[in-house]
């Protein structure tokens, strides 16, 4: 298959300026990246969920914790003046880092999720009435999505939504179009998390603000790679997470202009937002504390602080130089190879390579799999951005995300990987994989006398197998040899839920039995159809008791699947051994109806 090849992304003239970075010497800074995993040097690309942390900053909340630690705001005492002093000096130092007017406009939370959770249940809650329209656009994450939405079912408002080219970048003549007088926000993402668009956020403000209304910048995916002012870029509100940016977890910064903050309700209420109460009337604490009820995550705020001292001394024109380098050399990489496809092309891109194989056409899961055994960490799926994979009419792709210690050497090693993933599945026919032609639906006959005898065989086969690349492959040979299923079978109710990866199961009571049951399994992931496969001989053409009364869970313990397998494949095939455990539980309950 022929596909269009990336446009490459144009340079920014403050990174080309920037001296180098020695990225061999800041590496030394991450103990977490010194490690191998599956016996190679890890190669940590999914750094858009989230980033490793220097030692400055597992230094500084460790300290607070041996030396500092006390609540906030509440006490007299030595300790608690310190940790006090601390936590506002980090305050201190993310207005300097964002440029922001004054301290009142910093609020703490727990990371943008719920910095945009507060704007909508706060200003929105305040703001919006029936008919009111929020606009927000097509390549948001769930973050910016799903707290728009649950305003507008209780206000009776409306979404609307910016479209986006094939490329990925916003339409700004559509955008335009949706303004009037009925839009109460814009909520957008400075840089797309799934395909890593940087939006003309300058444009996309004035043009609001043209009409009176407020913009919301989710710049989760941003403030780890551009130098921001948001002063300067006038926008009403903006939202980060700490543990994007090299800081802990549990900790963000929302951004709101102090003129919106100071007529926002609280949203939360506890100690700490109040300046008095009593059972007749209770007032507000002053900004930023309106917003901070309940103890806030000191020590993570700390260690934010020093993330973002740690990225001054790093310099953010060099990072930011650092970081296009690897995009550029990721980019003309796997452009090189045959059959891969990168989603999202736009003209001004960050952090960010997304791409799917067609040909031969592998599911995402399984490239990321094979790269796990290589040591590389990428993530696949939708990476919460369901309507923007609708929108390229694709269930994920894959997603190497970069950070400042990553190294070219490290962008080659993932594409030499890649590479021959994909020429190895070039050289196998594809078996069956979703969707399939018409075909004559042949259930397995049972492969031992009882699920105990195949498990017996299985523990067996992977004993003598060494490492977990040969036992991935065992059951991937094993998914190869599922029997097709038909494409009538793979409907809405037959489809498995809780999967990363489309999965479909269809089962029955054997013709001609009471009480035995077979079914048919397919997916688009080698890796599930494996496991799939793997269930298919334990339970198809066994009585429906036998299946009910055997012990899957420590099979899968003893075949060491429960730890190998990531969680989200454990839940995956959870839902599967549980969808034939109910369909056994019913069979057996009508065998017991009608012996
Ligand atoms: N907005 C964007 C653009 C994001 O990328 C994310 C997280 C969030 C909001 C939510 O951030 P949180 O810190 O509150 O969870 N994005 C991702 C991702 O791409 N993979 O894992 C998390």
């Amino acid at each position: 298959m022929s596909m269009p090849k990336t446009i490459p992304f144009l340079p920014r003239q403050a990174a080309r300026a920037a001296p180098p970075l020695d990225v061999h010497r800041l590496r030394q800074d991450f103990p977490i990246l010194l490690q191998r995993v599956h016996g190679k040097p890890l190669v940590y690309f999914d750094n858009a969920a989230t980033t490793q942390k220097p030692r400055a900053v597992i230094d500084a909340v460790r300290h607070f914790y041996e030396a500092d630690n006390a609540n906030v705001h509440r006490a007299v005492h030595e300790l608690s003046e310190r940790a006090t002093e601390d936590y506002e000096a980090a305050r201190v130092k993310v207005q300097k880092f964002i440029g922001a007017n004054c301290l009142r406009e910093i609020i703490f939370t727990r990371g943008t999720t719920e910095a945009i959770n507060l704007v909508a249940q706060s200003f929105g809650r305040a703001n919006v009435r029936a008919g009111d329209e929020i606009v927000v656009t097509a390549l948001e994450h769930h973050s910016n999505i799903v707290p728009w939405q649950m305003l507008c079912w209780e206000k009776k408002a409306h979404l609307r939504v910016v479209p986006i080219t094939d490329s990925g970048e916003l339409i700004l003549e559509e955008y335009e179009k949706l303004l009037g007088p009925r839009t109460k926000l814009v909520a957008v993402a400075h840089v797309s998390n799934a395909l890593g668009t940087v939006n003309p956020i300058e444009q996309i403000i004035d043009l609001a603000h043209r009409h009176g209304i407020p913009v919301l910048i989710d710049g989760a995916q941003a403030a780890p790679h551009l130098r921001l002012n948001v002063a300067a870029l006038d926008c009403d509100f903006y939202a980060f997470s700490g543990h994007k940016i090299y800081g802990p977890t549990g900790i963000g910064v929302l951004y709101g202009k102090a003129r919106h903050l100071e007529l926002m309700p609280p949203w939360q209420g506890g100690g700490d937002m109040i300046s008095s109460v009593s059972f007749e009337k209770t007032t507000w604490n002053e900004l930023p504390y309106k917003f901070e009820a309940g103890t806030p995550s000191i020590a993570a705020a700390i260690g934010l602080c020093a993330a973002l001292e740690y990225l001054d001394e790093v310099g953010l024109d060099a990072l930011a130089a650092h970081e296009e380098r690897l995009l550029a050399q990721a980019t003309a990489r796997v452009n090189d190879i045959r059959g891969v496809r990168i989603i999202g092309t736009a003209r001004r891109k960050t952090g960010v390579l997304s791409f799917v194989v067609d040909d031969p056409p592998l599911a995402a899961l399984d490239i990321g799999t094979r790269l796990n055994l290589e040591g590389i960490a990428v993530r696949t799926g939708h990476h919460c951005c369901q309507p923007l994979m609708d929108r390229f009419g694709l269930p994920g792709t894959v997603r190497a995300s970069f950070a400042v210690y990553n190294t070219v050497e490290e962008v080659d090693v993932f594409a030499e990987a890649l590479a021959k993933i994909v020429a190895s599945g070039r050289g196998k026919p594809k078996v069956v994989g979703l969707p399939t032609t018409r075909v004559e639906p042949t259930y397995p006959a049972a492969a031992g006398a009882s699920p105990e005898e195949v498990a017996a065989e299985l523990v067996e086969a992977f004993d003598l197998m060494d490492d977990w690349n040969d036992r991935y492959q065992y059951l991937i040979e094993l998914g190869e040899r599922l029997p097709p299923m038909p494409a009538e079978l793979k409907t809405e109710a037959t489809r498995v839920k809780g999967c990363q990866s489309t999965v479909h199961m269809f089962a029955r009571k054997k013709p001609g039995t009471a009480d035995v049951l077979e079914f048919l399994a397919d997916s688009d992931a080698d890796i599930v159809r494996g496991e799939l496969a793997l269930l298919q001989k334990l339970f198809s053409g066994q009585r429906a008791q036998q299946v009910l009364d055997f012990d899957i869970h420590s099979l899968m313990q003893r075949l060491g699947l429960d730890s190998h397998l990531s969680l989200g494949r454990r839940n995956g095939l959870a839902e599967m051994i549980q969808r034939i455990r109910h369909f056994a539980g019913e069979l057996a309950g009508q065998a017991r109806e009608k012996p």
